[in-house]
């Protein structure tokens, strides 16, 4: 098995970003040596604060598939090609952030309308739209290549997605906020790529069976890439475009239906 998770809305509250009732089988899948990996839309900053309290030591995805980070000491496989970064080996697949502000401005130019990212809002501003602690907010302003905006409301989708592709960027859409993300960025590649490094490592023969959980649209990306996706519920049910694709429903919002959902999904693969 390979795990690959979400943290918003799947592993993470999505209104407290409260973790505790998934600490225990998080523990579980460690001591299976079950590979745990955050792919999500918050920063290297963010996951790197949050993978020290939880305990996870393995690779990340940050910002919706633009890098994966990969700590060189205890990599269990042969490191692929890319930067070294302190203690990381960094496969880069997005476009650096300073391209992704000039792409906002240059959208919300053939739009004829403003659009507002997180450059151009302030930490206290960003705390205020998700409800993070100052120091928390801080970290998902440390952008490196993605750049969240608000959605726009008057602005038909196919319209924002129209003016997108034509600058050479996709948008893919979070909780809270759209994401403006480049170059060969995204959550499903990420994980095709991790896998096929994982592959060599699993004994000759043995099938490897990838999970991956998340609630949100830009999930969907990572989801169509796994064996078995599982779907996080939010306090009003499934996400619509997630809940018609046949995907598993996890009985409950984060964190409590993600420790049920793996705790099922270990009990069908027992060591
Ligand atoms: C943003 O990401 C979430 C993910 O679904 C969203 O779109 O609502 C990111 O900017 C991330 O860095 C940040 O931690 C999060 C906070 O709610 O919002």
């Amino acid at each position: 098995l390979i795990l690959f998770t979400d943290l918003d809305g799947t592993l993470l509250n999505g209104e407290s970003y409260a973790y505790d009732a998934a600490l225990p089988v998080l523990q579980t899948l460690q001591q299976r040596g079950i590979p745990v990996i955050p792919v999500t839309s918050k920063t290297r900053a963010e996951v790197e604060t949050l993978i020290l309290q939880i305990g996870l030591t393995g690779p990340f995805v940050t910002e919706n598939g633009s890098a994966i980070y990969i700590p060189r000491d205890t990599c269990p496989f042969a490191l692929p090609e890319g930067e070294d970064d302190g203690p990381y080996r960094v496969v880069a697949l997005g476009v650096i952030y300073v391209m992704a502000r000039a792409g906002l401005k240059a959208i919300a130019q053939e739009l004829g309308r403003p659009l507002k990212g997180f450059g151009d809002l302030s930490v206290e501003q960003v705390q205020q739209l998700t409800g993070l602690s100052a120091d928390d907010a801080h970290q998902a302003k440390m952008r490196e290549f993605t750049e969240p905006f608000l959605t726009p409301k008057n602005t038909p989708p196919e319209k924002l997605t129209a003016a997108v592709e034509s600058m050479g960027f996709k948008v893919v859409v979070g909780d809270r906020f759209s994401h403006l993300i480049g170059g060969a960025a995204g959550k499903g590649v990420a994980v095709h790529q991790l896998v096929e490094l994982y592959k060599p490592t699993f004994p000759a023969g043995e099938d490897i069976v990838t999970v991956g959980l998340g609630n949100s649209p830009n999930d969907i990306d990572m989801l169509e890439n796994v064996d078995r996706a599982i779907v996080l519920p939010g306090t009003d049910g499934p996400h619509p475009q997630l809940s018609d694709r046949g995907w598993a429903i996890a009985p409950q919002p984060a964190p409590e239906g993600w420790a049920m959902a793996v705790n099922q999904v270990l009990a069908e693969f027992p060591d």
